[in-house]
């Protein structure tokens, strides 16, 4: 197996649109830490290509996603300056091979956070502020399919993000009970709870943490924003699709696809 040669497949796949086979069915054998060094050489082809991180993102941190893609461990990515939105904003869908979306609480830090074992009081209390916001995933493996080395690799399938377009201070509001529902041409397709996401958001932050921690002995900084992964399984999107999320209590997150 040569990582290079990999982390070069998968990033082709997505600047140039098409799917690939998962590339566990020809390397069975990759580990999640070699999964992590695919998706790390990822990150410097697209550092290379002038693309710039700005966010870090959570997956598969709420049972509706993990049942929905049937794997059960939380997995990290990064998300770039081009994947950006604002809410009430156009996407073309052409850009996309089989997108879906998720509804996910973003965290703003205003302090540094490392080490293994941070609490969910420690994560609030470092945090500036809260975002509602969307994911738009859209996995670079054929029919969506991928076991978790496949899609650690594949940057945990991020390719866009829409953020709401007002910023909420965690005092006040009960993070972990902020009830959502997402909407696409006027019909509401799921609805679901931010407690869904490992008991309370800010775990998945903690947890984040946690992963960067093991891996390199790295941490959080001041500054870090973190999508905190889908509440709910995620939608299905087609060409023309209107979408409305509500978030109880920070209004709603919109765009259109075309
Ligand atoms: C992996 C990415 C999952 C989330 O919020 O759970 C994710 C996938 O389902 O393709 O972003
Ligand atoms: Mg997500």
């Amino acid at each position: 197996m040569n990582i290079k040669e990999i982390a070069k497949h998968v990033y082709n796949a997505e600047d140039s649109h098409y799917p690939i086979d998962r590339i566990t069915a020809e390397s069975n054998d990759i580990t999640i830490d070699q999964a992590y060094d695919i998706q790390e050489e990822v990150i410097r082809l697209k550092e290379n290509k002038g693309q710039r991180i700005t966010a870090y993102k959570m997956g598969l941190t709420s049972r509706g996603k993990m049942e929905q893609m049937g794997v059960n461990d939380p997995i990290h990515g990064k998300v770039y300056d081009y994947m950006e939105k604002y809410d009430g904003e156009t996407l073309t869908f052409d850009g996309y091979l089989h997108p879906k979306v998720e509804a996910e609480l973003v965290f703003i830090l205003k302090d540094d956070i490392k080490g293994e074992d941070i609490t969910i009081d420690e994560v609030m209390e470092r945090t500036e502020s809260v975002i509602p916001a969307l994911e738009i995933i859209d996995s670079r493996y054929k029919n969506f399919k991928f076991t978790l080395p496949d899609v650690i690799a594949d940057n945990t399938s991020a390719k866009g993000v829409v953020y709401g377009k007002e910023k909420f201070i965690p005092e006040g509001h009960e993070l972990e009970n902020i009830s959502v529902s997402i909407h696409t041409n006027g019909e509401e397709k799921i609805t679901g709870m931010s407690s869904a996401v490992l008991g309370h958001p800010a775990e998945s932050v903690a947890t984040l943490a946690k992963m960067l921690y093991e891996r390199n002995g790295s941490g959080l900084k001041k500054g870090d924003v973190i999508f905190t992964g889908g509440m709910t399984e995620a939608i299905h999107l087609n060409k023309g699709d209107e979408v409305v999320t509500k978030f109880e209590g920070m209004g709603e997150v919109k765009f259109s696809i075309s």
